[in-house]
């Protein structure tokens, strides 16, 4: 190999190992982002994934939602991290460029201050912008006092010794590694803490208390208790967001106000809402944007008060439709009627309502699509004309009643020469008369045992089947018939735009 004039260019400056170097304080000021803020929309990441989200086109939205389902909404956050590591490492670099015409004491300082400023464009968010800062800030001063220790030149003016650009970028992931790790830690624990919600306003515990228990224990009574299903209230309740992160809503300074077409408008403190004669009610949701099989279907014994309790007082005299608005800047819209069941629900299963399912309050519609039924609501506006909302700007129909639908969820071989399938049904507010099972791929049908119906007008049932084992694979197919007497539709149709619809089936190991 030739070799090469000191000097040169090339040899000055590993461009390579200077942008490894900032990449690494980028990963560094996310990490310290991330321990100060835990993922909230204060977390750098949060606003560039609901910008992803907001800004991509529906079509794009769609196919995350339908074809990658979970996976997209991660592959969403994994793309806000990188970018989010891209933007700081930038910051970063630009400072590092800086810190070379300058003295190699204000390198570290320089690119914790661009990559705080550019946190805290992003963000809006002070604490946390000082914390990637911060973190960035180390890396950099690091790595460059260790790099040129003993070397009297400043930062990315290079003494022609490649060494010492290696020290240099050793020494950044010494620092960037422990600091990224700990910044996750910190931030993980946070997240932790900060999802068992406690109100900032005291107001009692009308979600909880004797009432609360006896429903409670007769979900506990009436579920079928298989093992592998969600009992009838569910364990671990979906969650759907158009953000990746959960809005941070003070519930001393939330207010819930009417507008729109109404004679005056009117606004309730959570104190207000919270101190009204609470009821509790059983309510099922389920997503518009699940698969026909899929999880996004759960149910929960909700605390709160009617919606138009607190609607009638500002005088609705015209008006077709709603919109409901929210703290994380989502809206929907849907017609009046379906409003005047509604239910304001402030606590869940006997605690106060979770950050993640809509803290301080959320709208409940029964028997209407999960996406309506608003979270962190924050506006009720009457409208003298339909709007779209949220959703529907981006091509679905996601704001009417339910279809119906049996889910298959467990196949138990019981040993003893029977299989056993079960799962849950669901018709909204038409309820649940009947789930029948095939084993033989739709031939035959036989009824399934359903669970006793929980007290309320929309609810879900579990149903349970054993069959003798066949000797070979074979096809169970389930459906339901809902209340009114009618099938559950057998044709087949994907989530998007109106729910899906078919049966489902699936084929089960013989003997
Ligand atoms: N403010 C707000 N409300 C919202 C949403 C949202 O993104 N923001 N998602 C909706 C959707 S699509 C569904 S399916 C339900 C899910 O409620 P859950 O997360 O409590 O299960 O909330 C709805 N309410
Ligand atoms: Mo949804």
């Amino acid at each position: 190999m030739a070799s090469r004039t000191p000097r040169t260019l090339a040899d000055r400056l590993p461009p390579a190992w200077t942008a490894l170097v900032a990449l690494l304080a980028g990963t560094a000021g996310v990490a310290g982002s991330f321990a100060v803020a835990s993922f909230t929309p204060a977390f750098v990441a949060g606003p560039i994934a609901g910008f992803l989200a907001r800004r991509l086109p529906g079509s794009v939205i769609t196919f995350g939602i339908v074809v990658l389902g979970d996976l997209g909404s991660q592959l969403n956050v994994v793309t806000a991290l990188v970018l989010s590591v891209l933007l700081f490492a930038g910051a970063a670099l630009a400072a590092l460029g800086l810190g070379r015409r300058l003295d190699r004491l204000v390198a570290g300082p320089v690119a914790a201050a661009s990559v705080a400023a550019v946190a805290f464009v992003v963000t809006g968010a002070l604490v946390s912008s000082l914390g990637a800062g911060v973190a960035t800030g180390v890396v950099v001063a690091v790595a460059d006092l260790v790099a040129t220790r003993g070397v009297p030149t400043t930062l990315g003016s290079e003494s022609g010794n490649p060494r010492t650009e290696r020290r240099r970028v050793l020494a950044a992931v010494a620092t960037a590694l422990p600091l990224a790790v700990g910044g996750y830690v910190l931030g993980a624990q946070r997240q932790r803490q900060s999802s068992t919600t406690e109100s900032t306003v005291d107001v009692g515990q009308p979600w909880a208390g004797p009432d609360v228990d006896a429903l409670l224990a007769e979900a506990t009574e009436k579920s079928l208790g298989v093992d592998g299903l969600e009992p009838l209230v569910s364990d671990q309740f979906y969650e759907v967001d158009i953000n990746s992160t959960n809005p941070t809503v003070d519930a001393s300074e939330w207010t819930l106000t009417v507008t729109g077409a109404v004679d005056e408008e009117v606004s309730y403190s959570y104190a207000d809402v919270a101190t009204m004669d609470p009821e509790h009610r059983f309510v099922s949701l389920r997503c518009v944007g699940e698969s026909l099989n899929g999880k996004k279907l759960d149910n929960a014994l909700w605390t709160g008060v009617p919606i138009m309790d607190l609607v009638e007082p500002a005088g609705v005299s015209e008006g077709c439709c709603v919109m409901l608005r929210a703290a994380d800047g989502f809206y929907e819209e849907f017609p009046l009627s379906a409003l005047r069941d509604g239910f304001l629900a402030f606590g869940m299963n006997g605690d106060v309502l979770p950050v993640g399912h809509g803290y301080p309050a959320r709208a409940l519609i029964p028997g209407h699509w999960g996406e309506i039924n608003v979270k962190w609501l924050t506006e009720i506006e009457i409208l003298e004309r339909p709007e779209d909302g949220y959703w529907e700007k981006r091509g679905w129909h996601g704001t009417g009643p339910v279809n119906t639908v049996a889910k298959l969820h467990v196949v138990t071989d019981l040993g003893d020469g029977r299989k056993r399938v079960a799962g849950h049904a669901y018709a909204g507010t038409r309820g649940i008369e009947r789930v029948e099972v095939s084993v033989d791929g739709g031939r035959t049908w036989a009824d399934a045992t359903l669970s006793e119906p929980l007290p309320g007008t929309d609810v879900w049932r579990q149903w349970l089947y054993s069959y003798d084992r066949p000797a070979d694979e074979h096809e169970v197919v389930v459906r339901a018939t809902d209340g009114t007497g009618t099938l559950q539709s057998r044709e087949e149709a994907s989530p998007f735009p109106s729910g899906p619809s078919g049966w489902v089936s699936r084929t089960v190991q013989g003997r």
